[in-house]
């Protein structure tokens, strides 16, 4: 029997609602991590980790509403545990490339913020000299190949970088991130073919914070949970509470491992959210303040491990405020930076541009 609107836009609902609740905030102590498994000095690093992107990015939303940066900006607000957990189970060598949404990863990989403030507000000083803007950054010393404004193109380029790994033998493992909507590209799928055909060292990490644009993933997702896209090619993949710093690290763990040693490449479906629109341009029309509340208020990141930290008296209230205020010097010091930099010279309009001789044609 066909299936009415009405009955299949409710299993729509159930399956958004049951996909939800397997991962994301399972008890309030976390999903089942073991804090008592990590040093203070780790757990205090992820934390400043992922307030460094916080508050870079809270800085870069102002300053983008004081006219200070032109073009697109994507923030990750609410997304920091994936990256940072995911960059704490790599080895120095790792590749990661991303979408749009790239600061916290380029933070994440050990990218300078006056780089990252200098490129958002057009500076010389930038990461692609003031030319590239917000989705168009790079760092070859860092490992970080951007930064890439057309949904899912990054997919078959992880791809390739990850056969780059396999070819030179170099033993390590490209981290392909995207998003929730990304996921429904054919590219993904083709790299996804050659990936497992060829054992490619990758693991592919999708961030599943719920929306694509304005549509959630409910609307645009058919089928069962993300991670098991990878099954017609025999991809192993899994579910992952991506507001879990210390999840997401065991389950990076995992799909590298499995990487590194020759056995192809592995998902890992991040159950996350973004607090901000998803430009700044975004009015947000398509979800309620009272959800992004609720998700802000019981499953935030950075909250969540610090009151972990603190129940564990791994660090004082004092410790963790210290943290705080190094970390807003930084980032103030970075928009200074960025902000009494120079702009690019006119002639660098002529520079790194493709340029064919026409007249030989
Ligand atoms: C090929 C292509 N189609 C459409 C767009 C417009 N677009 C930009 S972001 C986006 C949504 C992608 O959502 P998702 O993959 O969930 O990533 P998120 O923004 O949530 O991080 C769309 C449709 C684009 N940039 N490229
Ligand atoms: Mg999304």
């Amino acid at each position: 029997m066909a299936r009415t609107k009405a009955t299949a836009s409710k299993g729509r609902k159930a399956a958004g609602a049951a996909r939800k609740d397997k991962a994301q905030g399972k008890s309030e102590s976390g999903s089942g991590t073991d804090i008592g498994a990590y040093s203070a000095e780790d757990l205090l690093h992820y934390y400043k980790e992922m307030l460094e992107i916080r508050r870079l990015e809270e800085r870069a939303g102002q300053m983008y509403g004081m006219g200070l940066i032109g073009g697109f900006c994507h923030l990750y607000i609410g997304q920091e545990a994936v990256v940072v957990g995911m960059q704490a189970a790599a080895i120095e060598g790792d590749t990661v490339i991303t979408s749009y949404r790239d600061h916290g990863h380029m933070i994440a990989c050990g990218m300078d913020p006056k780089g990252v403030l200098a490129e958002l507000t057009g500076r010389r000083t930038g990461y692609s000299k003031g030319k590239g803007g917000s989705m168009h950054m790079f760092s070859k010393e860092r490992n970080f190949y951007g930064g890439h404004g057309i949904v899912a193109a990054q997919v078959p380029i992880g791809t390739g970088i990850a056969f780059a790994h396999r070819y030179r033998e170099d033993g390590f493992v490209c981290m392909t991130y995207l998003g929730d909507g990304a996921v429904n590209q054919g590219q993904v799928y083709e790299s996804f073919n050659m990936a497992a055909l060829w054992h490619l060292p990758v693991v592919y990490v999708i961030e599943n914070n719920k929306y694509g644009m304005g549509t959630s993933v409910q609307r645009a997702a058919a089928g069962g949970d993300l991670f098991e896209r990878g099954h017609a090619y025999g991809i192993p993949g899994e579910m992952v509470d991506g507001m879990d710093v210390l999840a997401v690290k065991e389950a990076g763990d995992k799909a590298l491992a499995h990487a590194r040693a020759g056995d192809g490449p592995y998902i890992l479906e991040m159950a996350t959210y973004r607090y901000r629109g998803h430009s700044m341009s975004d009015p947000a029309k398509y979800r309620t303040r009272e959800e992004v509340q609720k998700v802000r208020e019981e499953l935030d990141p950075i909250e969540h491990l610090k009151e972990r930290i603190l129940a564990e008296k791994l660090a004082s209230e004092d410790d963790l405020k210290e943290i705080d205020k190094a970390v807003r010097a930084q980032v103030k010091e970075a928009a200074e930076f960025a902000q009494d930099s120079p702009e690019p010279d006119p002639s660098e309009l002529y520079t790194d541009v493709l340029k064919e001789d026409v007249a030989a044609a």
